[in-house]
C-alpha cells in the first residue's frame, strides 16, 4: 500500500544546457505513468549556458488515489478511522444509513460496484453496553449478523484488495485465562450479558476466515478491547461504563450532588482503549498483517471498575462520592487481552488511561456547547 511514499515522492533535477533563453518558460505536460504531471522551467541566461529545472513530481491525483471505504463513520469507531485517515494521502468513502443500509446486500453491492474501494475497514455495528445488550439481545444479533454477510459478499465480488473487520473482546469465553489469547477463541461458554452479540461477531471473524479459503480474499480482522473516545455514546441506559461515568460525574457536578452511584460491585477488571489508537492500529494491521487468525487490539493493562470510577472523579468532579449498585450486573468478571502478538510486530497504544479520559471529557464539554453529544442515542446503531 504504502500511499505515502507513493504520492509524496518529490524528484528534482537540474541540467545544464547550452542554449540561451530570453527569460523563464514554464511548461506542463502529463506523461506516460498515471498520476504524474511533469513541469519543465527554464531559464536563466547565464553565460551561454543556461540551468534548465526539471521538475518532476507525482501529484496527488484523485483518480488514482486509494480508496478506503469505512463503514459506520459517525460512530465512535469509524469516525476517529475517518480522523486517521485524513492525515494520509487516500481517499476516504463513507456512506450514511440512509445513502446504504448494510444490511441490504443489493444496496451494498450496488455502493461496490459505483465506488470500488481498494480497502475497506469495517466497523459498522450496533453496539452498546452491559444493560444494552441484556435487554435486547434481537438487535445485537440481527444487526451484527447482516452487516458482515453484506459487506465481506460485496468486498469479495468486487475484489477488494484487503478488508479489516472488527471483532470485540467481549467475544471471548467468558471465564478464560487471563491475559487472554487469541487461541482462546471459541474454548469456552460466553458470557450471559452479550451472548447474542458475541455470537453474531463470531461469526463475522468466521466469515473473514472462510472468505480467504474459498476465494483467497485478503480478509482480516482485529479484536478490539473496550472502547472509548470522542463520539461515544453517553446516553445512559445503553452506554458503556466511561463515557456514562463522565456524564454521571459531570451531572452531579453540575447540580451539586454529593456522590454518584456505579453500577455493580466495582470488582470487575476492563482493559481501556483511546479509539485514537485503535484507529492507528487499523491502518497499522492493513499494513502489516495478512493473518487469516484475528489478532487483538489493546494496552494490556487493565483496572477494576472501583479505579476506573476513582480516575473519572478525580478529572471530572473530585468532590464526589462513589456508591456502588450491586443490583446491576457486574458482567465478565475480567476481560485483560494478551497483545503480545500485536507488540511483537511493533504496534504499541500512545494514550495513557489518564490521559484518555481527560482529554473524552474535553471533548464531551466542547461538543455538548455545540448540542453534539449523543446523549439519548439509544444503542449505537451504525449500519
Ligand atoms: O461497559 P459495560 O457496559 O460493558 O460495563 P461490558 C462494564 C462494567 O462497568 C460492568 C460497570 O461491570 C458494569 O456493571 N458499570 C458501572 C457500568 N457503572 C456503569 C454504568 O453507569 N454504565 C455501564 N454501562 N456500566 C460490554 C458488552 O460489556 O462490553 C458489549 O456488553 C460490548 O457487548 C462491550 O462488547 C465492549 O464490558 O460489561
Amino acid at each position: 500500500m504504502n500511499a505515502k511514499s507513493r504520492f509524496r515522492k518529490v524528484l528534482l533535477f537540474s541540467r545544464i544546457d547550452s542554449f540561451v533563453t530570453c527569460g523563464p518558460v514554464r511548461t506542463v505536460r502529463d506523461t506516460d505513468e498515471p498520476g504524474i504531471r511533469q513541469f519543465r522551467v527554464e531559464a536563466i541566461p547565464c553565460y551561454n549556458l543556461v540551468l534548465n529545472l526539471i521538475i518532476i513530481f507525482e501529484s496527488k491525483n484523485l483518480a488514482d488515489m486509494e480508496k478506503f471505504f469505512v463503514t459506520g463513520h459517525r460512530g465512535l469507531v469509524g469516525s476517529a478511522v475517518v480522523r486517521r485517515l485524513a492525515a494520509e494521502p487516500v481517499e476516504t468513502l463513507v456512506a450514511t444509513r440512509d445513502e446504504v443500509d448494510l444490511r441490504d446486500g443489493m444496496l451494498v453491492e450496488k455502493f461496490f460496484d459505483d465506488a470500488h474501494p481498494d480497502f475497506v475497514i469495517h466497523v459498522a455495528g450496533t453496539v452498546g453496553g452491559i444493560h444494552a445488550n441484556q435487554s435486547r439481545p434481537v438487535d445485537f444479533l440481527y444487526d451484527n449478523s447482516l452487516l458482515h454477510l453484506t459487506v465481506l459478499r460485496a468486498a469479495w465480488l468486487f475484489e477488494t484488495k484487503k478488508l479489516l473487520y472488527l471483532g470485540s473482546s467481549c467475544i471471548y469465553p467468558r471465564d478464560c485465562p487471563q491475559p487472554i489469547k487469541e487461541e482462546y477463541l471459541m474454548t469456552g461458554p460466553l458470557e450471559r450479558t452479550n451472548d447474542a452479540y458475541a455470537i453474531a461477531k463470531i461469526s463475522g471473524l468466521m466469515a473473514c476466515q472462510a472468505y480467504r479459503r474459498q476465494y483467497g480474499c485478503n480478509f482480516i480482522s482485529g479484536m478490539p478491547t473496550n472502547l472509548y473516545g470522542p463520539n461515544d455514546n453517553f446516553d445512559l441506559q445503553t452506554s458503556h461504563v466511561l463515557p456514562a461515568l463522565i456524564r454521571k460525574f459531570h451531572e452531579a457536578k453540575l447540580n451539586g450532588d454529593s456522590s454518584v452511584t456505579v453500577w455493580g460491585t466495582g470488582q470487575p477488571r476492563r482493559e481501556f482503549l483511546h479509539v485514537d489508537d485503535l484507529a492507528d492500529a487499523c491502518l497499522f494491521l492493513l499494513e502489516n498483517y495478512d493473518e487469516s487468525e484475528t489478532i487483538n487490539i489493546g494496552t494490556g493493562q487493565d483496572v477494576q471498575i472501583s479505579e476506573l470510577a476513582d480516575i473519572i472523579r478525580t478529572v471530572v468532579y473530585p468532590e464526589a462520592k462513589i456508591k456502588f449498585d450491586s443490583s446491576k450486573p457486574d458482567g465478565t468478571p475480567r476481560k485483560l487481552l494478551d497483545v503480545s502478538k500485536l507488540h511483537s510486530l511493533g504496534w504499541q497504544h500512545q494514550i495513557e488511561l489518564h490521559d484518555g479520559i481527560a482529554r473524552t471529557y474535553d471533548w464531551f464539554l466542547r461538543s455538548l456547547e455545540q448540542q453534539q453529544v449523543r446523549l439519548q442515542a439509544g444503542v449505537e446503531n451504525r449500519t
